[in-house]
């Protein structure tokens, strides 16, 4: 028995954010229902296509485990059948720009009243206030949390970052009140409305930089290494470069090799627990015990040069023999990973992180399965649907429809065309 068993979802997301939700949630178990406009689907399933006439890798890597039902929802039809949804699941999600489902018909007022116990989950770009009506992406996200202004280097321009933290961060946060709001809805019997705005998912995860913004009110940020270059600090937190967000400074240092290999790089701490051994290792036993160096205070205004010698040694040497040395040394250390490589990280795909997946138009591709792991409750990749290839399953096993109810949803255009099947 999986952990969600039980739970139904209905599915009305689409792009990244929301699926991200719906397919960690089917990943444990939930029954989900992803609902997309007949002949259309959800727009990824079109976007960035590499095999001519499959779903895009986009869309597949972001919907395993869900069925998918072709369905208007501003079709007098849909809605009916859009309301036995409601009826049927215990969660709806969806994503769509500010206002998109009231104008469906479907508040949060008729949502609650067609099922109190139903949970609306919906992701949206801001929350309530002046920027509600917004639409808004991934990097729109990343730039009005806090992250782009404090990703960079001090003298270049704001950074996105390629973690998706606005998409995919928002749909776990969203996923972490669906599971709590069911939670609660054990003892309350009720539904309720869980809402997760991008720009607070973002900012949430940019918690330490509002830290290190009160900080600077009191004084400089002594562990940023722009202290230790003397260049001043302005009024908000700054960008950091590859500092660390700890009190313990770290850097991306050049390993052999970085002249041709844009990866051949490391991340190294340089932890106070294990500065001797540091020492040792770079050949510099004096700084264990010299004036200016021996304590951590005393060595932050001279990080360029200790990062200088660390890197002088760490490029004698490859990102793996810098871990493998500085591992049971306890030196944390990380070598820069590169897609290619992660991908064929054979520890990833022993543990089901990296997994390959049978898709009937695409045949084999590579996807990142489950990053949580329930003891007692395994995830098992399976591919996404084809659009509307459980349309007839849905109405008949779900919803209960047959004979001419079943024949008069299925004529009357509000669920696209006969379905293709995964045999064809
Ligand atoms: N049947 C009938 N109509 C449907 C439908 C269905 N099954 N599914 C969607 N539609 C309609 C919607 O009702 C909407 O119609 P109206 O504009 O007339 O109300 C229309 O399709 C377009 O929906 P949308 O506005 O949500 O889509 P968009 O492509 O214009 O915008 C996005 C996309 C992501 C910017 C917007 O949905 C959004 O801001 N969502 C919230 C934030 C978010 O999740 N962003 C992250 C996206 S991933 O990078």
């Amino acid at each position: 028995m999986k952990a969600l068993e039980g739970v139904r979802i209905l599915d009305f997301t689409h792009v990244q954010s929301g699926p991200t939700c719906t397919q960690l949630l089917a990943w444990f178990g939930a029954d989900v229902i992803k609902v997309e406009r007949p002949g259309v689907g959800d727009a990824t399933r079109k976007q960035l296509v590499d095999v001519p006439g499959a779903d895009s890798l986009y869309f597949t890597m972001l919907n395993h485990n869900k069925r998918s039902i072709e369905l208007n929802s501003k079709h007098g039809t849909g809605q009916e059948v859009l309301t036995r949804l409601i009826e049927e699941c215990d969660v709806m999600v969806e994503n769509f720009a500010p206002g998109a489902l009231d104008r469906m018909g479907f508040t949060w007022e008729r949502i609650h009243e067609i099922n109190p116990r139903m949970i609306l989950a919906s992701i949206k770009g801001f929350g309530p206030g002046q920027y509600e009506d917004c639409k808004v992406y991934e990097n729109v996200a990343q730039c009005s949390g806090g992250s782009a202004s404090t990703t960079g280097f001090p003298d270049g321009p704001p950074l996105v970052t390629g973690a998706q933290i606005g998409d995919s961060g928002t749909g776990l946060h969203l996923a972490l009140g669906i599971v709590t709001a069911l939670y609660q809805r054990e003892r309350s019997g009720r539904g309720q409305k869980v809402s997760a705005a991008m720009q607070d998912g973002v900012l949430n995860l940019c918690r330490v930089k509002m830290r290190d913004q009160q900080r600077l009110m009191a004084g400089p940020l002594e562990e940023y290494s722009q202290y230790g270059e003397g260049l001043p600090f302005g009024e908000a937190t700054p960008r950091a470069g590859n500092d660390s967000g700890g009190g313990q400074p770290g850097r991306i240092l050049r390993c052999r090799g970085w002249e041709t290999d844009p990866n051949a790089y490391t991340y190294f701490i340089t932890q106070t627990a294990v500065w001797g051994p540091i020492c040792d290792l770079i050949g510099r036993p004096e700084w264990k015990d010299a004036k200016g160096y021996a304590t951590l205070p005393e060595r932050l205004d001279k990080l360029d040069e200790i990062f200088d010698a660390i890197e002088a040694w760490t490029m004698t040497l490859t990102k793996f023999e810098v871990m493998e040395i500085c591992n049971p040394l306890n030196i944390p250390v990380g070598p820069i990973l590169s897609m290619k490589e992660l991908m064929e990280d054979e520890g990833l795909r022993a543990t089901g992180t990296v997994v390959d997946v049978d898709h009937p138009e695409r045949g084999s591709y590579v996807s990142i399965g489950c990053p949580i792991k329930l003891s007692d409750s395994p995830a098992e990749v399976v591919r996404s649907p084809l659009l509307g290839e459980h349309t007839e399953e849905v109405l008949s096993d779900v919803l209960g429809y047959s004979g001419e109810d079943l024949d008069r949803i299925l004529e009357s255009g509000a669920v696209g065309q006969p379905k293709r099947t995964a045999s064809g």
